[in-house]
């Protein structure tokens, strides 16, 4: 036995020409496996955003070349890990040696564990009947605060820290029930936080751990299904489980293993990436990464559970909704697709090809497109490509689900884009370009120049407007407030040093404010109340 983070895993058997590894060297190797690795190599290294490495590839390869791939990375999106000076040359050593031996299996994580780790720590009953605090809460912003195991929520309004509030560690995403009432937030460790937004003092009301590694959480929008249920999805080990949504008791728990969905061959880790919750059925949209398969799982009856299980495509990982909020676009990043999904008939719509290398829009961007009418965009994180996907098949039938125009924004290394409906502009970043000016810069296209040849598109510089003295940061992830009227940004730096938040005036593109503060500790997400609750993006 050793532990890998907190958990207890088994050494596999060492054979015969396997390099020598201590206990002690392993348990170091499968946290930093885990940790830094497994996001995109999957736990069982079979492989999804990054390559497979499973023990008959690396081996072919040998140590000299995992070793040089570890340390330079390569232009397809693998970190260079040692030039960055993230990991020392021991690590790199340790890790070269780490992959030629067969992957620890970490545990499974069923209603036993899940229970134990359940905390109700304000039941309803003790919790306010109505407001009592005069927070403007629908233009919040619940930051994660990536390094530090917390959020802070922000005011919009103010530019004021309302609260800082302890969570998982590396929280990914934050979700706000229908009401507006409850924040959930689930952290990389898979442990998902209810925080209540009613309270004197926003608080955190329960907790539970659903797993070892996680990425996404929900809760249930559809009418009469208001604040019912939350749903998270964990990466380790591959399930879903469906939550009481107002106390996080786990009430369902559905393992996503199974056969790819084209190749008809078993797959031990299809992974949970995004979930959205329907707005047209009592339903959440659960997207497995691994098996491309899109779960439409009906909540309106745990007890006898209906899913619709719809074939889309390998590697599914993130998307958002078209503006009429009843197409579900999400990208097939490793297979340079996007999957359309009619969330009102339940169905496949399209599989549209992005014709870029690795799309990865975040929730995407709504753009009403001077020729082509409403589109959704996505950037790439293999290269500067903007796509632009028609969405009207109403009004605009020749070009709905089709790329109707791909724009060329700052370069690779691109995670996020954003827009707004009252706004005029479409914001990419591209925070993870090797190039340190591009990284901690954005592009900003005018929607309504869009019909023109080769559109222009602005550069804000919004890495020097934070004015930092020290380290390197990276710009990531615009979000609106709730008017409309200003986009935020996150100068995310290491945890030692400072980051920040720039505030742009969407109409003027000047930077209308810098928050910093030494409890800003590596914010990543940003997401506004009014916004992620009614999917404005
Ligand atoms: Fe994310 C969204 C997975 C790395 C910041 N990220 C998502 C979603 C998934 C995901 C599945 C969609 C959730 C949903 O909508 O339900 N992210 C992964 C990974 O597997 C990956 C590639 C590697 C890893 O090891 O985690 C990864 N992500 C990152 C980062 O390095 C980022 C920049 C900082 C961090 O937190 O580690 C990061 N991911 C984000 C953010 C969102 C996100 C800010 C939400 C964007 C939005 O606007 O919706």
């Amino acid at each position: 036995m050793t532990t890998l983070g907190q958990i207890q895993v088994e050494i596999p058997g060492r054979k015969p020409g396997d390099p020598v590894i201590t206990p002690e060297e392993f348990s170091k190797a499968s946290t930093i496996y885990f940790e830094r690795c497994a996001g995109c190599h999957g736990v069982l290294r079979k492989g999804a955003t990054g390559k497979a490495l499973t023990t008959d590839i690396t081996r072919k390869n040998g140590y000299e070349y995992l070793r040089d791939f570890i340390t330079y990375g390569s232009p397809a999106g693998m970190p260079n890990w040692g030039t960055s000076g993230d990991f020392s040359e021991e690590d790199i050593d340790l890790m070269a040696r780490y992959l030629l031996i067969e992957p620890p299996q970490p545990p499974e994580y069923g209603m036993d564990k899940m229970r134990e780790s359940w905390k109700l720590i304000v039941p309803p009953e003790k919790r306010p009947t109505q407001p009592e605090n005069d927070l403007a809460r629908d233009n919040l912003f619940s930051v994660t605060l990536r390094d530090s195991g917390q959020v802070a929520l922000i005011d919009g309004g103010t530019y004021e820290i309302v609260k800082i509030l302890d969570t998982g560690y590396a929280v990914h995403i934050s979700r706000i029930s229908a009401s507006g009432r409850y924040l959930f937030v689930i952290g990389r460790d898979a442990k998902v936080n209810m925080i209540d937004l009613w309270m004197k003092e926003p608080a955190n009301v329960a907790e539970i751990k659903i797993g070892s590694e996680a990425r996404s959480v929900e809760t249930s929008k559809f009418k009469g299904f208001e604040d019912k249920y939350a749903i998270a999805g964990s990466y380790w080990p591959p399930q879903y489980v469906i939550m009481d949504g107002a106390t996080l008791e786990p009430l369902k728990i559905k393992s996503t293993r199974g056969m790819v969905y084209d190749e008809q061959t078993y797959h031990p880790e299809p992974r949970v990436a995004s979930i959205v919750a329907s707005h047209y059925r009592p339903e959440f949209i659960v997207n497995v990464k691994e098996t491309g398969k899109i779960l439409l799982v009906d909540y309106s009856d745990i007890k006898n559970l209906k899913t619709t299980e719809i074939e889309a495509e390998r590697f599914l990982h993130d998307g958002g909704f078209d503006s009429s909020k009843r197409y579900f676009l999400v990208a097939a990043n490793a297979r340079g697709k996007v999957a359309v999904i009619d969330t009102k008939e339940g169905t496949l719509t399209a599989l549209v090809e992005t014709g870029g290398n690795t799309p990865h829009p975040g929730r995407g961007a709504n753009l009403n497109h001077p020729v082509f009418g409403p589109v959704w965009a996505t950037s790439h994180l293999g290269d500067e490509t903007v796509a632009l996907i028609g969405t009207d098949p109403e009004g605009h039938p020749d070009h709905a689900w089709k790329v109707v125009q791909t724009l060329e924004a700052l370069g690779g290394g691109s995670l996020f884009v954003k827009s707004h409906p009252i706004s005029d502009h479409l914001y990419v970043d591209a925070p993870l370009n090797p190039d340190a000016e591009t990284s901690a810069s954005i592009a900003v296209f005018k929607v309504s120049e869009l019909g023109q040849d080769e559109p222009e598109y602005t550069v804000l510089p919004i890495g020097e407007w934070a004015a930092i003295a020290e380290g390197q940061p990276r710009v990531v992830q615009g979000e609106f407030n709730q008017e409309g009227t200003e986009i935020w940004f996150s100068v995310w730096n290491a945890k030692d040093k400072e980051s920040a938040i720039v505030v742009v005036d969407d109409k003027t593109l000047e930077m209308k404010k810098v928050i910093k503060d030494p409890a800003l500790i590596t914010p990543t997400g940003k997401f506004n109340v009014f916004n992620t609750r009614n999917d404005v993006y």
